[in-house]
């Protein structure tokens, strides 16, 4: 049977009466809903979780639950005034399950954290600094939880070379037709080959340490307070192992564009470099103490790879006949992947710029 939204609500452990619901944010992935309580009772935020894009439903939200839990033990230890704005908590069903499902859904309730802000792209250095440095912190609160307990939840999902192979899989399917259109920003994937492996080889010889990431550090999964302190991190779906380059190379990518990510003139699109080194200290701050040699050195390299890769992704959607992202339009794949590309070459021509950034940022931070 499926369920509709009402009968979802009624399976968690609320307390208040619901007194509505509506469509909330704007991710590409879930389905999330406002719950309104009766008078000034508390607010919970309803996802429904997408099971397309995540197949391990089980495995995802036990990451989730392992991660907030740690995250509150540790503001606990802290003293932290205020931890129910700080932190996700997850609401249980009232068989004290971690989400309820049907045959096409999943669903699943967290607090809703009141009076935040979200931005799409940093408006300022301050809020630059801000998101990075709540990105970061979150990396150092998980760099002690046991990652043995932490499951992929979208296997391979930033390893370039599956991307790459995912992409070649794609254009020769071409099931739209929409290959001979793509020539210029296909041969361009095609030459970056070995420069965008650098990390993953890196990695793979076991230099850097391997970590509990976020893996989807866009500034709009902050959440900052009306002062643009920064509160929370959220859209915690794609949690898993992984390298600390992911998450400040997604956030660069997001935080520091001039343009937008699926930016339709091209002109707009490249990288704000005063924001680049607003976002760089902040997260280096957070971070500086569990980097390792290598890690320090390579780090410039994510700012080429993450738009890389989205444009890789958005590229093998638009050729696929746009299977997993929401589009607006029919060219929105398109865009992105052209947009991201762009952002690609902008940080291939500003590297040893985003180097200097980086190594700035890191004597400055020297305990
Ligand atoms: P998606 O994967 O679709 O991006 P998110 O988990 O990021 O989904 O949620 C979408 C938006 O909903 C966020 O950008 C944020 O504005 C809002 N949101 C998500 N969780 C909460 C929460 N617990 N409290 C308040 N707002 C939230
Ligand atoms: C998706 O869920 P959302 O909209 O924050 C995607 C990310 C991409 C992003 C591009 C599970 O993120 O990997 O960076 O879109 N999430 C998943 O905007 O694929
Ligand atoms: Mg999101």
């Amino acid at each position: 049977m499926i369920m509709d939204v009402r009968q979802v609500i009624k399976s968690f452990n609320i307390e208040d009466p619901v007194e509505s619901f509506e469509s909330f944010g704007g991710g590409h992935i879930n389905d999330t809903f406002l719950i309104n309580t009766v008078g000034e009772g508390r607010k919970y935020i309803l996802q429904n979780v997408n099971r397309y894009v995540f197949k391990d439903i089980d495995g995802l939200m036990n990451n989730i639950s392992l991660v907030t839990e740690h995250i509150h033990e540790k503001l606990l230890e802290k003293k932290v005034a205020d931890i129910e704005s700080r932190s996700l908590e997850l609401i249980k069903t009232k068989d004290n399950k971690l989400y309820v499902d049907d045959e096409f859904n999943a669903w699943r309730v967290f607090n809703f954290i009141e009076d935040h802000v979200v931005y799409d792209i940093a408006p300022n250095r301050e809020i630059a600094f801000e998101g990075a440095r709540m990105f970061g912190l979150f990396l150092n609160q998980l760099s002690d939880l046991d990652p043995s307990g932490i499951v992929e939840t979208i296997p391979k999902f930033h390893d370039i070379k599956f991307r790459l192979s995912n992409l070649e899989a794609a254009i020769k399917a071409d099931p739209l037709k929409r290959v001979r259109s793509l020539e210029k920003e296909i041969n361009y994937v095609r030459s970056r080959y070995e420069l965008m492996s650098i990390i993953q080889n890196l990695g793979e010889k076991g230099l850097l340490t391997p970590r509990i990431v976020h893996n989807d550090t866009k500034i709009n999964n902050v959440l900052f307070d009306r002062k643009n302190n920064g509160l929370c991190v959220v859209d915690l779906d794609t949690i898993m192992p992984g390298y600390l380059h992911y998450d400040y190379g997604d956030g660069i990518r997001t935080c520091a564009n001039t343009g937008a990510e699926d930016d339709e003139d091209l002109n707009n699109v490249g990288y704000d470099l005063e924001i680049v080194e607003a976002f760089t200290a902040g997260f280096i701050q957070s971070v500086h103490s569990i980097l390792n040699k290598t890690e320090r050195s390579s780090l410039a390299y994510a700012a080429l790879l993450f738009p890389f890769i989205m444009g890789v992704r958005f590229l093998t959607d638009y050729i696929a006949g746009d299977v997993y992202y929401k589009i607006n339009h029919t060219y929105h794949n398109y865009f992105r992947a052209r947009a991201q590309l762009k952002l690609a070459r902008d940080g291939e021509a500003k590297l040893s710029e985003i180097q200097r950034i980086i190594e700035k940022a890191l004597k400055n931070s020297k305990d």
